[in-house]
């Protein structure tokens, strides 16, 4: 259950058969093994400890940046189809063989419709984490994200290793966004990506719940503050056009004129926030890959992974120097 032992247990070729068998299996071994988890975790968590590497921060130990694999790193609201969008890139990365790597940092994630060839519950489990250390949910997700983070260069290093093989690493991140997004953990990992491969972070929206013009603008200055702090290419995937096309949102950010008018009708103090934060994020909105993608039946993939490639471009012209 340690991590060196959990990252020998890696697939390489991610199928959803396998991941299905994979999971069954997971979860009948985990009824059987309920009585030796306790010992178990308290095994992984000795084994656990900080090493110091030997150039010492995790994920530095790289000293060849290289051009791929290209990390997606998926953020956004819980809900907002994160997981149900990394497994239409799966699949469409399986179906035109794009060679793609997947990892699940959501440890509180019961079942993945994908099969991840590198996955936190693999190592850790995130409710004995949370008895062990009294923690409440939140806590314990936290909690067992930093766990796996203390070893996250031997995570790079794998990825270093298979580097030549893999187009794609798709990352998919726990349900509350802060947890990875405001947390020290997230930033380590996102920096030690960034500072070895060209690295793309993917802010999934929900398209029908934005229609409101308040929720469009406190989503919007969440994918700002993430670009802000990750200083990393963004590109918004505006998901579930299934249910609601996402015309209305390019609108509004091509034309704030035109945004102001949806909320023209309203007079209170919100709506002339809302007004003058239109203008601000008119600079945000101009620097960024929008597209409009379904994860359920998977419209605009191939023009968001047209987005990615762009972004990537942009990683390697642009961002790489800016690096701390
Ligand atoms: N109609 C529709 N529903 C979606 C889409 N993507 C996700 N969902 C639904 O949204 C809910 C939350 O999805 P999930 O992937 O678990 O969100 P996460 O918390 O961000 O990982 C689930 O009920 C999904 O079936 C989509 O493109 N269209
Ligand atoms: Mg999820």
């Amino acid at each position: 259950m340690d991590i060196d032992s959990g990252l020998k247990i890696l697939n390489s070729k991610p199928t959803e058969e396998s991941g299905h068998t994979q999971m069954e299996s997971e979860e009948s071994s985990a009824l059987k093994a309920n009585d030796k988890e306790k010992e178990e975790i308290t095994e992984s968590m000795d084994k656990l400890h900080i090493e110091e590497s030997s150039s010492g921060l995790a994920g530095s130990s790289s000293i060849n940046f290289k051009r791929k694999p290209v990390i997606i790193i998926v953020v956004g609201m819980a809900g907002s189809g994160k997981t149900t969008f990394m497994h239409r890139l799966v699949c469409h990365t399986q179906s035109r063989n794009i060679r793609g790597y997947v990892m699940n940092l959501d440890p509180a994630v019961m079942t993945l419709p994908f099969a991840a060839n590198i996955d936190i519950r693999d190592t850790i489990r995130y409710k004995e984490v949370m008895k062990q250390f009294n923690l409440g949910p939140n806590g314990g997700i936290l909690t067992s994200l930093n766990l796996f983070t203390t070893k996250f260069d031997e995570v790079i290093s794998l990825i270093e290793r298979r580097a030549d093989h893999l187009d794609y690493v798709l990352v998919d991140t726990p349900g509350q966004i802060e947890i990875f997004t405001w947390s020290a953990s997230g930033a380590i990992i996102t920096e030690a990506f960034a500072s070895t491969f060209p690295t793309v972070v993917t802010y999934v929206v929900d398209t029908p719940r934005s229609a409101n013009p308040m929720t469009f603008m406190s989503n919007m200055l969440y994918a700002c503050s993430i670009l802000y702090k990750t200083r990393l290419p963004l590109v918004l995937a505006f998901n579930k056009t299934d249910v609601a096309q996402h015309e209305f949102a390019l609108e509004w950010m091509q034309d704030f004129e035109v945004f102001q008018a949806a909320i023209s009708s309203d007079h209170s103090y919100t709506s002339t926030l809302t007004n003058s934060l239109s203008l601000a994020l008119d600079e945000f909105y101009k620097n960024l890959k929008s597209v409009g993608v379904s994860s359920v039946s998977g419209a605009g993939i191939e023009a968001y992974f047209k987005a990615v490639e762009e972004s990537a471009q942009e990683f390697m012209e642009t961002y790489k120097y800016c690096l701390p």
